[in-house]
């Protein structure tokens, strides 16, 4: 286990570029939002000062109305399409004037990140003035979700892009695929330059990808219009249990702070009804899991994924909802025949255990889905689900995502897409230090 922990701390400093990581090189040479905020739980353990930096650098990039964006253009680089030229986040009018980006967002995970920084920090005191500097800003971020992005004001918010929800390619959004027709556009990839296009979106999936955004350009990124004539627009379970689990955390946190009665009662009231909808409306009785909500059609979108076990995570189920979920994960992705948790439900048409989030296991959600099991009390598939994730590390290396099939591991390399893949080996770190939860 040291070599192995050795290994993921020599992918991490090597993805690190002096104030923020790459995903990967290649492949992601840019800053993520969600990737950054995991890789400083991997750094937390061995090197805060970076751990604080990655978190500093991301929120530097927040827009003037709260907004942060999914990508940070931190180099010139024409190796990953669509760049910031494609994206052109200036049109935006409160848009950092700083740093180039995207005009999308992406799971919000700082709040609960924090968090993690001080259970896992020695030296709480001095995290906790790190927190002091960095929490309003996230709080700020939080407020832009609840006001611009919740029209109905149920306490969730919608993504307008897949690139929003983190897993790009789920069969989900082949639903919503089929409802649009976008130009056949002229480009150049570049993804399938560096890893085998079997493993990447197609083509025509891209059309759609950039079809979204240039609709959201030709209104400068504008909430209400991209609102109004997106036609992609979800509530999603994984990005609203992120946010739900990060308001948590900010709730917490502000307690420990002290002083801070306004913003702990206005997050205790989004916290609430956000829940409350949340149970209501993306739980799918017939199938017993969460599932999306396709907001521009009106209509749920009822597929299994590993999203669907992600509001275990945040405590969203009841004890007696948990126990039925966890049933269906066990029954249909947890077979001795598979690693948990393939990220699309193997026994649908549409899963593909090869292709980016079509399938694939993914060290990411299988964190999450750690972290949850644990905390409903189910140690035993707790213990599986880190077991399984080390063991597909130890066999392929510190790959973007994995083969869900065991068999498939016993012949060849089953670990896909980029490689020395940063949050896998911060969340391996992570998996094998394990600290005690905090009293608060
Ligand atoms: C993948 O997404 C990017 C676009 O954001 C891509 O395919 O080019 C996703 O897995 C996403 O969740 C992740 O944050 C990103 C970088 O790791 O890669």
């Amino acid at each position: 286990m040291e070599l192995l922990q050795k290994k993921a701390i020599e992918v991490l400093n090597k993805n690190w570029k002096g104030n923020f990581s790459i995903p990967c090189a290649n492949l992601y040479p840019f800053q993520w939002f969600w990737d950054s905020g995991l890789i400083a739980i991997g750094f937390a353990h061995f090197d805060m000062p970076k751990a604080e930096k990655e978190i500093e650098t991301l929120l530097d990039a927040q827009w003037e109305n709260g907004f942060i964006p999914h990508i940070i253009f931190h180099t010139e680089t024409d190796t990953y399409f669509p760049g910031a030229d494609f994206h052109l986040s200036n049109l935006h009018p409160q848009a950092s004037k700083k740093y180039k980006s995207t005009g999308m967002t992406q799971p919000p995970v700082t709040g609960f990140v924090l968090e993690e920084l001080y259970k896992i920090s020695e030296d709480k005191k001095a995290t906790l003035e790190f927190i002091k500097r960095n929490i309003d800003q996230v709080y700020f971020n939080h407020e832009y979700f609840y006001h611009q992005r919740d029209p109905k004001n149920e306490g969730l918010v919608y993504i307008y892009h897949n690139w929003e929800s983190g897993t790009d390619n789920s069969p989900i959004w082949d639903d919503i695929w089929s409802t649009m027709n976008p130009p056949e556009y002229t480009f150049e990839r570049r993804d399938t330059t560096h890893v085998d296009p079997s493993e990447r979106p197609s083509k025509r999936e891209y059309d759609h990808y950039l079809h979204i955004i240039e609709i959201a350009k030709k209104y400068h990124y504008n909430d209400e219009k991209i609102m109004e004539l997106s036609p992609f627009l979800v509530q999603d379970p994984l990005f609203n249990a992120m946010l739900i689990k990060s308001n948590e955390s900010l709730i917490k946190l502000y307690k420990l702070i002290g002083g801070h009665d306004a913003k702990i009662k206005q997050l205790q009231l989004w916290q609430n009804k956000s829940i409350r909808s949340f149970n209501d409306k993306l739980f799918d009785e017939r199938l017993g899991v969460y599932v999306h909500y396709d907001l521009r059609n009106e209509k749920s979108l009822n597929y299994i994924s590993s999203s669907s076990f992600s509001p275990l995570f945040a405590g969203i189920p009841d004890k007696k909802r948990a126990e039925s979920m966890i049933k269906i994960m066990m029954d249909k992705f947890g077979r001795e025949d598979q690693y948990l948790c393939a990220s699309f439900d193997p026994s649908s048409e549409r899963f593909n255990p090869k292709k980016y989030w079509r399938g694939p296991v993914w060290i990411n959600l299988n964190w999450m889905l750690y972290r949850g099991l644990v905390q409903y009390g189910y140690k035993d598939i707790a213990e599986r689900v880190k077991k399984d994730s080390i063991e597909i590390i130890e066999k392929n290396g510190f790959y973007e995502y994995f083969d869900s099939r065991k068999k498939v591991h016993a012949e060849e390399n089953a670990g896909y897409g980029g490689h020395d893949f940063s949050w896998s080996a911060a969340l391996l770190i992570d998996f094998i230090n394990p600290k005690e939860d905090l009293k608060f």
